[in-house]
């Protein structure tokens, strides 16, 4: 339960891998790679898709493709592409950050407001507003259009592009039952993965207009991720699309219950507005010292804070593994009351 990251290729989705025609992606000569590009941009309603190895090159792709040196980036400060990928957009981009603030990861439309400056020639050009559904650090929490519109008029308004870090989309969709295609409409661009929820190995696609998707994918190259008889893995990314969407809703129903079990037995659980496949934990104790304590009993989860953990549902983890969890987290908390 460390992440949804950590999904193991069915043998059904080995099966469609193993049989996938594939071409060299490079001179766009893969055939399953094209079709996944073409399904993805058109279930996301957008007219291009670029297949790539993570969501963060996804993400730093975007960035470098919507911007140019000195712009700046209006971006959460608990958002993955600005936490958890080493600065690398900055790095690579040579954008400037701005960093808002807002609940569930999200500015309000004023919170942008305050921080765009005027056109100047003390301030960077304002240029693109960066948003992420569902919100990793906000719990998995998926925000609906209603929390996202007011900062993306304000954008709009100041004539800045929108990025969204879409990793867990299709999460967000199926908890709010709206369609990705509605989640991703406002949006210039949107990276989606497959290696999360939906259980590929490997992947993620960037969407966006023909012209942005042709800059990002001289980025791609640039950043070393042009690959050649990928489509093997393409394979499975639309094995993905087409069977694992559904059975999000399940994962979402064994958080859940994690969550409602832990609160009952007196663990802090924060639970978002609308949660997904996330159940973040504040202990009275180190985060560390529970890890090691529930390693022991091979149950695997991950740290979001010194004393926060996360446990994430997905396809590997089953009732019995919700149960048995249950039942490590009460053992445990015994013996610390005790
Ligand atoms: N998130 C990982 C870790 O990096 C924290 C996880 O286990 O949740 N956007 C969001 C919202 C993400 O949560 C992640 C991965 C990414 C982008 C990056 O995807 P990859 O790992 O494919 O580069």
């Amino acid at each position: 339960m460390r992440s949804d990251t950590v999904t193991k290729p069915s043998i059904e989705m080995r099966q469609v891998m193993f049989e996938a025609p594939v071409g060299d992606d490079v001179y766009g000569e893969d055939p399953t790679i094209n079709q996944l590009e073409e399904v993805a941009a058109e279930l996301l309603g957008k007219e291009a898709g670029i297949f790539v190895p993570s969501g963060t090159m996804a993400n730093q792709m975007a960035i470098l493709a919507h911007t140019e040196r000195g712009d700046e980036v209006f971006i959460h400060r608990d958002s993955h592409v600005y936490y958890y990928e080493g600065g690398a957009a900055a790095m690579w981009s040579g954008t400037t950050w701005n960093l808002l603030q807002g609940t569930e990861g999200t500015p309000s439309g004023e919170i942008l407001e305050r921080a765009i400056r005027p056109t100047n020639i003390h301030h960077p050009r304002p240029r693109l507003l960066s948003l992420e559904n569902t919100h990793n650090r906000a719990g998995g929490a998926a925000i609906d259009l209603a929390r996202m519109m007011p900062s993306i008029d304000v954008a709009r308004h100041h004539d800045l592009l929108t990025h969204l870090d879409g990793a867990r989309l299709f999460n967000a969709a199926v908890a709010l039952g709206i369609s990705v295609r509605d989640l991703a409409a406002p949006f210039d661009s949107v990276s989606v993965c497959l290696s999360k929820g939906l259980g590929a190995p490997v992947g993620s696609v960037l969407v966006g207009s023909r012209p942005f998707i042709d800059r990002a994918r001289t980025f791609r190259k640039w950043l070393g991720g042009g690959m050649r008889q990928a489509g093997i893995l393409a394979a499975a990314g639309l094995y993905a699309l087409t069977h694992n969407v559904e059975g999000l809703l399940l994962d979402h129903q064994r958080a859940t219950k994690l969550a409602v079990a832990l609160q009952d037995m007196g663990c802090q659980v924060s639970v978002p507005v609308t949660p997904t496949n996330m159940v973040m934990v504040d202990l009275p104790i180190e985060a560390e010292t529970m890890i090691d304590a529930l390693r022991r009993y091979e149950i695997f989860v991950g740290a979001m804070g010194t004393k926060r953990l996360r446990l994430v549902t997905h396809l590997d983890v089953d009732d019995a593994g919700i149960d048995h969890t249950i039942g490590a987290f009460s053992e445990i908390y015994e013996t610390i009351h005790a």
